[in-house]
Parts: C-alpha cells; sequence; structure tokens
C-alpha cells in the first residue's frame, strides 16, 4: 500500500525557539515500511498546504495518516482530512498521537465521515495490522482503534522500545531543524515514559506511568546513524536511573561520536545525580531543560511536582557548577496580577538561566482537566497552546497578556538581546557561512510573533471545531481512569 504520514504545520509561538524532526512519526512510518508497504512522510512544519495537495496527486496515496500530538493542530488536521476525502474518496484517512488519543471519539464525529479511524497509544505496532485491516469490518475491534462504528481494547504497548528506529532518512529538508543554537539538530529517544505523576501533565497518563528502557548499545548505534552535529534527547526525564546514562554514555565513547547535546531532566534528579550530567558534558552536553515550574511551595504542591523551592534552586547551583546552558519553565496561572509578574521578572533577571514563561492549561488526558473548578473560558483547540489563558484571568484579558508579553519580551532580550547576542555573534557567523540560518532568522522574529493585540484577537478566531469541554469538576480522578496504555507495572520514582 502507498502510505502518506504528515506531521501537522508548527505552532506559531514554539516556531520562534526551535523546529524539531516528528520523531514519532519517523517510528511509525519505520514500523509500517517494515510491513512492507511504500511509506512516504510530509513535515508541514517545513512544507506547506501546497506541498501537500502534490504529494496527494503525485504519490497517490491510498492510505494518509495524520500525527496528533498537539491539540492545537486539530482543525488544520480535520480541514486536510476533509478535503483528502474530497480529492480522494478511496483514501483511507486515520490520526495518531499524544493528544489526538485522549480525545478520540470527538475526533471521529468532527470528521464527520473524513476521518475513518484514530489510532489511541503507541503507533508502531498497530498501524500495520490497521492497514492490514482497511476495507474489513474487524478494523474496528482492533486494540487501541476508535471508529465510527466503536472502539477497540486499551492500545498494544511496544514490547521493546529499541524495535523500529526511526526512519529518519523519509524527512526531506532535514537541515530546517533546530533548536536555538543548535542548528542544524536531530532527535534522538533514549527512554519512553515517566514514573511521576504531576497534575498538569499528561506524558505519565498516555504511558499509563510505565518507563522504557532501550539497550545502551542500540542507542548509541542511534545516535550514530545522525548526521546532524547536534542531538535533541526528547525523553521526557533523561537520567532517570543514571547507570543507564552511564552505559549509554560509554557506547558513545567506544564508537568514537562527537555531537553537541540537548536534553530535559527535573531538578531533583539532576541534584541526586550530577555525576551523569558532568560525564555527559564532556561527551557534548550543551544545553539543560528543567522544568522548575513555579517558585513558591504551594504552587509546586499543587502542581504535584514533589519537589521543594530550594531542591529547585539547588538543581541550577548544580547545573552552573557543571557548566551547562540551562533553560527553565515558569507556569503563568491565568489568575496571577501585576504582581506576580513583576516578581518573576525581577527573579528571572537576577539569575543567569534563560526562563521561558508557559501559561497553565488543562489539556484532556491530564487530571486537571477533570480537577479545574474554573470554566474555560474557550473551546477553540488552537488557543491550546501554552501561549494563551484558557481559563479566567484575574486581570482584563488584554492587561494578562500585556503582562505575559511584557515578561516574555524582557526574558527575550536579556539573552537575545544586543548584549547577550555578542557573545554568540562568532557562533551565528560560523552558521550563517555553513548556510545555516534557523537560529539567526529566530532572533528577528520575536516582535511579530509576540505582541498583544494579535493574541488578544486569537480569542475571536471564527471557530469550526468546537472542543467537547470537561464534565462537571469532580475530586481527584483515579490514575487507571486517565490512563491510555495500562502497562503490565506502573514505575515508581526513584526515592
Ligand atoms: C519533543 C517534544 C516536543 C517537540 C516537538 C517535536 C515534533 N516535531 O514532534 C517540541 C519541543 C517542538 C515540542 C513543543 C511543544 N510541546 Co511537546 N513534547 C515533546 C515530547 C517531550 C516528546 C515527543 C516525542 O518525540 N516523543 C517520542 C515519540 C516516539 O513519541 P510520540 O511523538 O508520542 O509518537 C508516538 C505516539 O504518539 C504515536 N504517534 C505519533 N504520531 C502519530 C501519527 C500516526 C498517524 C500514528 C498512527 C501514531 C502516531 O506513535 C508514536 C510511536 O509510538 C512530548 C512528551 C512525550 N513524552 O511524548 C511533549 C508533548 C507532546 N508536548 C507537549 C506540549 C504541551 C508542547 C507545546 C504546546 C508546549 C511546550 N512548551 O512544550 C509545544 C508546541 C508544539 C508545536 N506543535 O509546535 C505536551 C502535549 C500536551 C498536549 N496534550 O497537547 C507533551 C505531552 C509534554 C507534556 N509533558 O505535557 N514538543
Ligand atoms: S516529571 Fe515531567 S514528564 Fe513527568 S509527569 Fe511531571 S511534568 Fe510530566
Amino acid at each position: 500500500m502507498r502510505v502518506l504520514l504528515v506531521h501537522p504545520s508548527p505552532l506559531m509561538y514554539s516556531e520562534i525557539y526551535l523546529r524539531l524532526e516528528p520523531l514519532g512519526l519517523e517510528r511509525v512510518a519505520a514500523a509500517v515500511r517494515d510491513a512492507g508497504h511504500d511509506v512516504r512522510l510530509l513535515d508541514l512544519q517545513i512544507f506547506n498546504h501546497r506541498d501537500y495537495f502534490r504529494e496527494l496527486e503525485t504519490f497517490k496515496p491510498q492510505a494518509v495518516g495524520f500525527g496528533l500530538n498537539y491539540l492545537a493542530n486539530v482543525p488544520e488536521v480535520l480541514d486536510l482530512c476533509r478535503r483528502t476525502r474530497e480529492l480522494r474518496p478511496e483514501c483511507f484517512i486515520f490520526t495518531g498521537g499524544h493528544s489526538g488519543s485522549f480525545i478520540a471519539a470527538e475526533l471521529i464525529e468532527h470528521g464527520a465521515g473524513a476521518l475513518d479511524c484514530v489510532v489511541r497509544g503507541e503507533g508502531e505496532l498497530i498501524t500495520p495490522k490497521l492497514l492490514e485491516a482497511v476495507g474489513d469490518k474487524k478494523l474496528s475491534t482492533l486494540p487501541g482503534i476508535v471508529t465510527a462504528d466503536g472502539a477497540g481494547p486499551t492500545p498494544l504497548m511496544l514490547d521493546d522500545i529499541d524495535r523500529f528506529p526511526p526512519a529518519r532518512d523519509l524527512t526531506r529538508r532535514r537541515h530546517k531543524y533546530f533548536i536555538g543554537i543548535l542548528d542544524p539538530c536531530a532527535s534522538v529517544e533514549f527512554t519512553r515514559g515517566c514514573p511521576w505523576d504531576c497534575s498538569f501533565c499528561s506524558a505519565w497518563t498516555f504511558y499509563g506511568r510505565s518507563y522504557r528502557q532501550g539497550s545502551p548499545e542500540k542507542a548509541a548505534e542511534d545516535v550514530a546513524r545522525i548526521r546532524e552535529p547536534n542531538v535533541f534527547i526528547v525523553d521526557d526525564v533523561a537520567f532517570v536511573h543514571p547507570e543507564s546514562g552511564f552505559a549509554i554514555g560509554r557506547e558513545l565513547e567506544r564508537r568514537n561520536i562527537h555531537k553537541q547535546y540537548y536534553l530535559e531532566t527535573r531538578c531533583d534528579v539532576l541534584v541526586r545525580n550530577p555525576e551523569v550530567f558532568e560525564y555527559w558534558q564532556r561527551l557534548g552536553l550543551r544545553y539543560m531543560f528543567l522544568g522548575v515550574e513555579a517558585l513558591d511551595a504551594e504552587a509546586l504542591k499543587l502542581h504535584r511536582k514533589r519537589v521543594t523551592p530550594s531542591e529547585n534552586l539547588k538543581a541550577l547551583e548544580v547545573a552552573r557548577r557543571i557548566g551547562l546552558t540551562v533553560a527553565v519553565n515558569i507556569i503563568a496561572d491565568p489568575d496571577w496580577d501585576e504582581q506576580r509578574f513583576a516578581i518573576v521578572r525581577e527573579w528571572a533577571l537576577t539569575v543567569p538561566e534563560i526562563v521561558h514563561l508557559t501559561v497553565a492549561t488543562p489539556y484532556p488526558g491530564t487530571e486537571i482537566w477533570h480537577t479545574e473548578s474554573r470554566r474555560l473560558t474557550t473551546l477553540d483547540y488552537r488557543l491550546f497552546d501554552v501561549q494563551h489563558a484558557v481559563l479566567p484571568t484575574r486581570l482584563p484579558l488584554a492587561r494578562f497578556y500585556e503582562e505575559l508579553v511584557k515578561t516574555q519580551a524582557v526574558l527575550h532580550r536579556k539573552h537575545l538581546g544586543v548584549a547577550a547576542l555578542r557573545k554568540t555573534a562568532s557562533a551565528a557567523a560560523g552558521l550563517a557561512l555553513r548556510g545555516q540560518t534557523n537560529f539567526i532568522k529566530m532572533l528577528w522574529r520575536f516582535s511579530s510573533v509576540y505582541n498583544v493585540k494579535r493574541q488578544v484577537a486569537d480569542h475571536s478566531m471564527p471557530i469550526t471545531y468546537t472542543m467537547r469541554p470537561p464534565a462537571a469538576p469532580t475530586a481527584k480522578p483515579r490514575a487507571r481512569d486517565l490512563y491510555i496504555h495500562v502497562a503490565a507495572k506502573a514505575e515508581a520514582p526513584p526515592a
């Protein structure tokens, strides 16, 4: 079968800092290709809708699968499903991915016949079986499959995450993938899942609080296949078990692999195991993202982050000592007033770290989707991108965005303003000479992307597809009721 897999367009507000390869789609592509299909992958973060329609005409796919990791991409994907149905009525059309898994029935309804099925959970094992079953009634009884006729049983979990290494050869114009100055940059996955259970996050509910590691040899082999000099490690929490980080590192050393790395981890993991991060700094680790989330104990407790403010600050000290450039995230609550924003601005200017601000957003699949008692102020999927307020703001909405944009501008200037740029000038010039301009273009885009008028106006966009709102707020739901995958063994966070 000719199968086209499509990643939707980037979300405006994340595009400035990074654009990364669709690793999940590449892994699904590898599994589908292994089953003997002719597969193509199109990334609309880089290509446009015209390119997509041209691909429909020239490749004539018999099946098209869209990646729906992000809720904000739902309207675009539904529109593309409808247009694809008109242009190629016989084509089998499906979606898969993180966010789509939590709202499968709703997507089928919106699709109004243009979307044949939604794949819930991991795509590697089920997608080849799905393609085999096209045209057969048994399709809707397959694990993780949701169609207009009903839903199959719990999704299949990949037994061994080393199976189906990403088909990176299928992504085109790879020089467009970058994160900050790591330009160009590829992605790699060493582990899957997360043992913690933060109330605002759906990473743990998607994987049923499981945590899987591949073998160090296979991880290093995958890095060795990467042609780019820089690598983004997509694991939710890198090096939860330090021994595994050391083992992968030793395999990289044995193969004489030299790259620069970016990873994300938790503050307590860094404080507990600084040695493994020190070791990776010697291997090329340059940038680290720490989910600090809040400056005060009360908010950390509310997020069920299971760390204290002093552990967070200690982590920053450890990272500085190791010599890493650190980015941290703070969650801005719509309830914030001017003073709360000012506190964050003040703090952010006193620390050397790069500080990002995201807006607290209840996503389907998170605990707060069920417990948040404030009513959503919008049911527009596109605003669920952690850059918009979807809950009532204490300040008038425009004032809230003024404070948000002002804070973001201060933080942006701190790291990418003229003074800071002097430090990166020679690196930027080097990239330009090699024809890598993603990072340089990013520096100029800030004010065109972040501006108050535009953010307020986003709330008045006409809505074609309305989100299904959460049921009335309940007490904390049972964890199992939130899960997409039900794992044989739930992982406890290391003590
Ligand atoms: C890397 C990453 C990114 C990259 C995106 C890379 C890319 N182009 O896809 C970057 C850094 C750009 C990013 C940005 C954001 N991200 Co992000 N991201 C991740 C992260 C850490 C890993 C994704 C990944 O590669 N996983 C490894 C691969 C193998 O897994 P996968 O993508 O899930 O794919 C599997 C299945 O989902 C499924 N599948 C996926 N696509 C398809 C398609 C088909 C057809 C099928 C059948 C199956 C299928 O099969 C795959 C293999 O099993 C996840 C957390 C997580 N653990 O998944 C968060 C996560 C997906 N991101 C999240 C969020 C909120 C965001 C942002 C909105 C905000 C932010 N600050 O992070 C932005 C906006 C994104 C945008 N559209 O521009 C949330 C999603 C919440 C939600 N419910 O929408 C997550 C879950 C993080 C979290 N802890 O909450 N992200
Ligand atoms: S530690 Fe990170 S990935 Fe894990 S549940 Fe919390 S926020 Fe999500």
